[in-house]
């Protein structure tokens, strides 16, 4: 088993299709071991974000992910890491493949509707800086 960090971003959650989302992740047998509504900070987000400070588009990422609410996720599976990565499609909702998340939620490449982490790596750093290990069931 392997456990990942996902985010139903603000845009998705603000336009109500989060439960559809979440829908999808039991369906292809996910266990969600960690979950939780937060608002994040504009700082919150650029320390989650911290490896794009350098990037053109970080004061647009950390203004968009601070600007609602969104579930954080550590979702568990056998290559759980890997396996919502697909799930959730390219980064640019145009270029995803159909049926991914991006694709059907997404609206441009800053607001594509989720998060995943992209190594395990980061997926531990993810988890560690949303969750309290008493918080993983
Ligand atoms: O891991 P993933 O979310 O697919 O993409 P990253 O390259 O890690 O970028 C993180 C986040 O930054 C992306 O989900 C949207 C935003 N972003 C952007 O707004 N413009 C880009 N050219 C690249 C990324
Ligand atoms: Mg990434």
């Amino acid at each position: 088993m392997e456990q990942t960090f996902a985010v139903i971003k603000p845009d998705a959650f603000a336009a109500g299709h989060a439960g559809k989302i979440l829908a999808r992740i039991y369906e292809a047998g996910f266990s969600v071991v960690g979950l939780k509504k937060i608002w994040l900070s504009e700082t919150q987000a650029g320390g989650f974000y911290h490896v794009h400070q350098d990037k053109p588009f970080f004061s647009d990422l950390t203004s968009f992910m601070s600007s609602g609410p969104c579930l954080v996720m550590v979702l568990e599976a056998p290559d759980a890491i890997l396996k919502w990565r697909e799930m959730m499609g390219a980064t640019d909702p145009a270029a995803a493949a159909a049926g991914t998340l991006r694709k059907d939620f997404g609206t441009s490449i800053g607001r594509n509707a989720t998060h995943g982490s992209d190594a395990a790596e980061t997926a531990a750093f993810e988890i560690n800086y949303f969750f309290a290990g008493l918080e993983l069931i």
